[in-house]
């Protein structure tokens, strides 16, 4: 055999390597040397060296004890007179040595696996002289190899992720297997890998182990994992070698060789008109048979604005789904259907797999708005109108209008909520929605009037919506000023002429936007007043001022003074009040003891009664005008 006569010359090459290294310790001898020859081989080298050592051989796991060689020096005679002693590595237990032929056999079973070799070292004595024949030297019996172990799989389990799609050749993983036996006898560690399941898509390197595909255009959609069954062989795959297998498993990963594809042509949906924006209209999906970021997508509408506008689509991120959503009101009875295409993009393309228009799908939305009966609607989201308060009971003060915007367009009947207008101030037109005043307006008791005004449909489903009409009341001059109070002047005797007797002030209820202007006058008269007269202030105030100084009980004890007060309003209205001014004779400091002028009254024959009367107030209306 071939395989027999190279493993041969390996351990001739050996035997020689180590004659090298042994010969060095018996260098210096230069005797005739004794030899050691082989159980098989019975040569009768001569050397100049005291021992000749060849390698013995001895085979692995042989039952069988045998001889393997033989040591024998020069000087042996065949006398028995020399002595062989064997030590070191296994002596006496793996190998012993006929101490008179010098024979070595083995004693058991050996194994190269557990132990590859073993160093001994042999003596020849001189039996009588007890001398050493030989000095004491090495050698080396080596365990052959024989193939008694199977290849074993390293690094196990294997698994590999390759990308679909990817060209012939690529590489999957390397499998790698080792074997106890020898490797440098024989082939019995000599491995070869080969495939047993998972061709013709997976090819394995017979040497290497390396695994590569074999199969162009490998789908991960169509088949995502492959069980690839690896034997390895030693003897070179020769019969009678031992073998093992292991299995790899091969996934292919996701690449973006699929675009996204509408399950349907035509999508129908229907929505109420009365929907909310941000409602959901409806949901379409587009499968994409890729899985991941290779099968996310984005969906837009395409069409004429006004229908794109009024939806929008956005991706649902847990599904990828694309959800139709509402973006602005609907009217049923403006637009009844929108149409529109809807278009899904693969957010990421790739043109290596794929054309650019295969990663884009495109279908048809068609959205149908349901009527929905919706109350009446005001033109108007409030009204607010004005009126002057003596506008006359009948007039109008404005008119609400609603509209049932529902296709039957019902008539509408308006109303005043009565909770807002308890008084029932104003009156509603049931047909034509005008409000009217039903009372007389007075802004100095209500200023604003704020009526809920009900629309509701005369006829079919009777719903009802409201408004709030504010009515604001403006003012009139429709109050005559009057003096703040009720003034008691007096003047004390010996009060010097220019000298002010009493300050005055008025009050008016209305509320001229510029404020309030008072004027204080005198009653026209023919004749001037000697005795006093009245200063205005110019400031709302005016001041009585005594004219003379010689005013005296015993004269005169009162004296009557019509006041005018006017406002500033257009046209003016103005009050007149008659002051009683008594004469006092004051206490020092000017203090008038409100008895002292009463008890001097009484003692004057004026009666209480004349006097009180003379304090009321004649009020004079002149110029009532309305506005408006
Ligand atoms: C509303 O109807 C009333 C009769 O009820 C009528 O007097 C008035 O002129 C109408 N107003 C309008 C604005 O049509
Ligand atoms: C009525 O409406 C007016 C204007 O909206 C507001 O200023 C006023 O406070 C309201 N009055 C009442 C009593 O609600
Ligand atoms: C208008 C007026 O009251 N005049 C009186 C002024 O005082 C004298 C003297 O007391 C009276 O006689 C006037 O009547």
């Amino acid at each position: 055999m071939e395989a027999a006569e190279d493993t041969r010359g390996w351990s001739v090459l050996v035997a020689v390597m180590l004659f090298a290294v042994l010969s060095h310790t018996s260098a210096a001898r230069d005797r005739e040397a004794p030899r050691l020859t082989s159980g098989s081989s019975h040569q009768h080298h001569r050397l100049k060296r005291g021992w000749i050592w060849k390698q013995l051989f001895v085979p692995e796991e042989d039952p069988t004890p045998r001889v393997i060689g033989q040591l024998k020096s020069d000087y042996d005679r065949g006398e028995s007179a020399i002595q062989y002693i064997l030590s070191g590595e296994g002596a006496g237990d793996a190998f012993a040595i006929d101490e008179y032929s010098g024979e070595i056999r083995t004693l058991k079973k050996l194994d190269r696996e557990e132990k590859a070799f073993y160093v001994l070292q042999a003596q020849a004595i001189n039996r009588r002289s007890k001398e050493p024949e030989e000095p004491q030297s090495e050698f080396i019996i080596k365990v052959q190899d024989i193939n008694d172990n199977a290849p074993r799989f390293q690094n196990e389990p294997y698994v590999s992720s390759i990308p679909e799609m990817c060209p012939t050749g690529t590489m999957v993983v390397q499998v790698s297997a080792t074997d106890a036996d020898d490797p440098m006898f024989g082939n019995n560690a000599k491995l070869i890998y080969s495939i047993l399941q998972g061709e013709p898509y997976f090819s394995v390197e017979p040497k290497t182990g390396i695994i590569m595909t074999s199969w162009p255009n490998m789908d991960r959609e169509a088949k995502e994992k492959y069980l690839v069954v690896v034997q390895v062989k030693d003897m070179l795959g020769l019969s009678g070698g031992f073998s093992s297998s292991t299995t790899v498993t091969v996934s292919l990963s996701d690449v973006n060789d699929n675009g996204p594809m509408f399950q349907h042509h035509l999508y129908t949906f229907a929505i109420p008109e009365d929907a909310t924006v941000g409602t959901t209209v409806g949901r379409v999906t587009a499968e994409d048979a890729d899985v991941g970021a290779n099968a996310r997508m984005n969906y837009s509408l395409v069409d004429d604005l006004e229908e794109s506008a009024t939806f929008t689509i956005q991706t649902d991120p847990a599904t990828q789904a694309g959800v139709v959503v509402l973006a602005k009101p609907l009217d049923y009875e403006s637009k009844r259907r929108y149409v529109m295409a809807a278009e899904v993009v693969n957010e990421q393309v790739d043109t290596v797999f794929l054309p650019l228009d295969e990663f884009t799908d495109r279908t048809t939305l068609k959205i149908v708005v349901q009527d929905v009966n919706e109350p009446p609607v005001f033109l108007s989201p409030s009204y607010e109108w004005m009126v002057t308060e003596n506008a006359a009971v009948g007039s109008a003060v404005g008119v609400v209008s609603a509209r049932d915007t529902d296709t039957a367009d019902d008539p509408i009947r308006y109303s005043i909520d009565k909770s807002s207008d308890t008084a029932k101030t104003f009156r509603m037109d049931p047909l034509n929605g005008t409000i009217t005043i039903a009372k007389t307006l007075d802004r100095e008791t209500a200023t604003w009037h704020n009526l809920t005004v009900i629309a509701k449909e005369a006829k079919h489903h009777r719903l009802s919506s409201t408004v709030v009409a504010s009515i604001k009341v403006l003012d009139v001059n429709d109050n005559a000023p009057r003096l703040a109070g009720l003034y008691q002047p007096y003047i004390c005797e010996g009060t010097q002429a220019g000298e002010l007797i009493q300050l005055l002030s008025a009050v008016d209820p209305d509320e001229p936007p510029e404020g309030h202007h008072f004027y204080f006058s005198m009653v026209p008269d023919m004749h001037i007043n000697p005795n006093f007269t009245i200063r205005d202030n110019q400031d709302n105030t005016a001041g009585i001022v005594a004219r003379r100084s010689t005013f005296t009980r015993k004269d005169r004890s009162r004296y009557l003074l019509p006041v005018v007060v006017s406002d500033g309003g257009s046209p003016s209205l103005s009050s007149t009040a008659t002051l009683t001014i008594s004469v006092c004779s004051c206490q020092p400091g000017g203090h008038c003891p409100s008895s002292g002028v009463e008890a001097l009254a009484l003692s004057m024959g004026v009666s209480l009664q004349t006097f009180v009367g003379l304090l009321v107030c004649s009020v004079l209306v002149t110029g009532f005008r309305l506005w408006g």
